[in-house]
């Protein structure tokens, strides 16, 4: 198909619905907390062994510093219990690098280690950068620390070893743009073989210069099904909208297909408006008893926790109509 025929079909398509925002939205504000706060977004999130969600919310109290608290309910969609006080306070005593908060969790459950490994920004003078704990049960934590010192943020443990060592996806700022990285270690302690996961495009389109994993990625049959955010800069503020890449199973550095366009981005009014406006944020899902059923939790505009349903079946189809891979990209980019 000629280039102009595939524009004049994009046009004239309407765009597929992959995420159903639910009618509940936004499930978590502010006025639910019991204690006084000015906002609550950007929740990791995971299913305990009972079925129910535990999400683990960002909280940002009015001196605009963030800390962790954990809201659980039996359908993870109402009925909230939300822990009376916070479940995880940035500690600066002892971890310096906590000093202006801890934000944006990430939970990834580590069969081998019968733990909940989380990846979190820990924000300091020295600007934001990855720290991991580890918990049973979301009440005591115990701390590993700066896994990556700034500038870094945006990461996620995978569940298990590839081939015998830990790999952590994350996204160091460096001079030549805000990219996706994974590197490896033997003990979780000790990062190292580094190695550029997906890239920042360039010029006009939506995920230049600026990307980040949002939640852990999906493992599935194919690859691991990675949600991204992609950050367009404007004039007047910035957009953060996700899109979909799928990455080698056993060699996840490996883009195999990458989607051109955004699937999901701020429509709804409480994603439009809010401490900062045009922003959808997850960093967590949780995946129904179907095994298909995907249902992202995603910070709105910064001040409120929403929830939209899709299909892993349906993401791993769009990519496939709508994805390339990064060689042929590098070709069209050239
Ligand atoms: C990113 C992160 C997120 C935040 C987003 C929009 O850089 O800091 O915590 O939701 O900006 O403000």
């Amino acid at each position: 198909m000629s280039s102009t025929t595939l524009l004049a079909k994009a046009a004239t398509e309407k765009y597929e619905t992959l995420f159903h925002r639910h009618p509940a939205n936004p499930i978590l504000t502010g006025k639910d907390w019991p204690y006084s706060i000015n906002s609550v977004f950007n929740a990791g999130a995971t299913l305990l062994p009972d079925g129910s969600t535990l999400l683990l919310c960002r909280v940002e109290d009015r001196r605009g510093l963030s800390h962790l608290c954990v809201a659980r309910s039996v359908n993870g969609v109402d009925r909230w219990q939300i822990d009376r006080e916070p479940t995880l306070l940035p500690n600066a005593e002892r971890y310096p690098e906590e000093l202006w908060g801890i934000e944006d969790p990430r939970i990834t459950y580590v069969p081998e280690l019968k733990k909940y490994a989380i990846a979190y920004t820990s924000y300091s003078r020295g600007g934001p950068g990855v720290s991991l704990a580890l918990t049973e049960d979301f009440r005591s934590f115990e701390r590993i620390g700066v896994i990556m010192p700034p500038d870094d943020k945006d990461a996620a443990l995978l569940p298990r070893r590839i081939n015998g060592y830990w790999a952590l996806i994350h996204r160091p700022m460096t001079p030549l743009g805000a990219h996706v990285w994974i590197s490896y270690s033997p003990d979780l302690r000790h990062w190292g073989s580094h190695k550029l996961m997906l890239e920042a495009r360039r010029g006009a389109w939506w995920d230049a210069n600026k990307i980040g994993m949002s939640p852990p990625p999906i493992e599935t049959s194919r690859g691991w099904l990675m949600i991204y955010h992609g950050v367009r800069r404007t004039p007047s503020s910035s957009i953060y909208r996700l899109g979909l890449a799928l990455f080698d199973l056993q060699q996840p550095e490996k883009c195999l297909v990458r989607g051109d366009s955004w699937m999901f981005a701020p429509e709804a009014e409480y994603e439009r408006h809010g401490d900062v406006q045009d922003v959808v944020f997850p960093c967590g899902y949780t995946i129904a008893s179907d095994g298909d059923t995907i249902n992202l939790y995603y910070g709105a505009a910064d001040s409120s926790i929403a929830l939209a349903h899709g299909s892993i079946r349906a993401l791993l189809n769009w990519l496939d109509a709508n994805g390339h891979s990064e060689h042929s990209n590098d070709r069209r980019h050239a």
